[in-house]
């Protein structure tokens, strides 16, 4: 059996990256993608920002009103997210991804593990002339620049892809694990967050090789039998999580209580749109289209009743859902003159992932063989 190579894609400070190719002019600037709040004019959070911003100190999470300052001296850009934008971006990037593997997992908007054990037929060049493939494709279709780690497991994979950005790539061999690891602080393992980490500094353990020289038992005492030796085997960068497909789920839906019992259309249309939102943020999310619309009407006195139709073809745009919705939600309250709605929902069934999976690497093993 060919050695375990895993892939991991991680796109360079993505909401900003779109941001800049749709607007190129202000690519020299630091630029700044938010979330606002809407409680006044400049509260909420940075969302990401490109790393001419990063250079300021500007990064994800801090409040807009602190970058605002820390980029007071420049000509920065400040941009509301632009979710659809972000979304079908990362959609036709995923689906030139799977392209290159035998096994795809998404992980977020912005990254993912490929097993390429058979198609690299487990040599580190192979994987390297694929990860090369990969920048080049996402650039020339979508010119956007991603950071790429080649290792023999998905966590050794993933700090590869964190170890030189933007715009790298680092392969870690199995001979190099060590030295990889070695000098790294332990918060660069993943699942390693502020609790864990401010407990092992206490032990006076900073860095993963520091980590590597805890007992096991000890780990397991301080951390659980789970977390401990996960810890114990990452810092031999040790990990045998395999890269797999998330399943389809065969439904999602969202519900929501009204504001009083009523059958008034119009006060219930509003809470079923932002319901019919936040279910395609979610269906977008996970890169699917569904084929039915149904609604939920749980009415005042408890029971639950529901109206579906099926969609002339798939879709996971909100104007179609939320059109759909509203339609049947009319035509519930239409044909039941004694109902009084207490609580409304949205739900979406026929879930699919669009295929596109054509899989080149056949191609690409005879390109790599010539
Ligand atoms: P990340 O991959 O964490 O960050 P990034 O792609 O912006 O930058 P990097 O080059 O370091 O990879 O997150 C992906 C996207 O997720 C990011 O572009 C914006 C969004 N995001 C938030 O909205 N809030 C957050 O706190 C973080 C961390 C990310
Ligand atoms: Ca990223």
């Amino acid at each position: 059996m060919a050695q375990r190579l895993i892939i991991h894609v991680d796109l360079d400070y993505f909401y900003a990256q779109c941001e800049e190719n749709a607007n190129p002019s202000i690519r020299a600037k630091p630029v700044v993608v938010c979330v606002y709040s809407g409680r006044t004019l400049d509260s909420g959070v940075v969302s990401t920002s490109n790393y001419e911003a990063r250079k300021y100190g500007v990064k994800a999470g801090i409040a807009i009103l602190t970058a605002k300052k820390q980029l007071a001296s420049t000509d920065a850009i400040f941009l509301p997210m632009n979710r659809p934008l972000y979304h079908s971006i990362s959609e036709r990037i995923m689906t030139i991804l799977r392209e290159y593997c035998d096994l795809f997992e998404r992980t977020s908007i912005d990254e993912a593990y490929l097993d390429v054990s058979e198609n690299s037929t487990g040599s580190y060049e192979t994987a390297e002339t694929i990860g090369r493939s990969i920048k080049k494709a996402i650039l020339r279709q979508e010119q956007i620049t991603c950071s790429i780690g080649i290792a023999p497991n998905k966590l050794l994979a993933k700090l590869a892809s964190d170890h030189m950005k933007p715009n790298g790539m680092t392969i870690v061999t199995a001979e190099q694990i060590h030295r990889f690891l070695n000098n790294q602080e332990v918060n660069r393992i993943p699942g390693v967050g502020k609790k864990v980490e401010e407990k092992l500094h206490n032990c006076n353990v900073k860095t993963i090789d520091e980590l590597s020289r805890l007992n096991p038992i000890v780990l397991q005492e301080m951390f659980g039998r789970k977390l401990g030796t996960f810890l114990y085997l990452a810092a031999r960068g040790e990990d045998d999580e395999p890269v797999h497909e998330k399943e389809i789920p065969t439904q999602i839906s969202r519900i929501g209580t009204l504001k009083e019992n009523t059958r008034d259309i119009d006060s219930i249309l509003p809470v079923l749109s932002e319901l019919a939102k936040s279910l395609v943020e979610k269906l977008q999310d996970e890169q699917m289209n569904c084929k039915s619309v149904s609604i939920i009407a749980i009415l005042s006195n408890l029971a639950i009743h529901t109206r579906s139709r099926t969609l002339e073809s798939s879709a996971k745009d909100l104007r179609t859902i939320d059109e759909n919705a509203q339609q049947l939600l009319r035509e519930f309250i239409e044909s039941t003159p004694q109902s009084t709605l207490r609580r409304v929902g949205v739900k979406v069934t026929g879930l699919s992932r669009p295929s596109g999976q054509t899989k080149i690497q056949s191609f690409f093993s005879a390109e790599v063989a010539r």
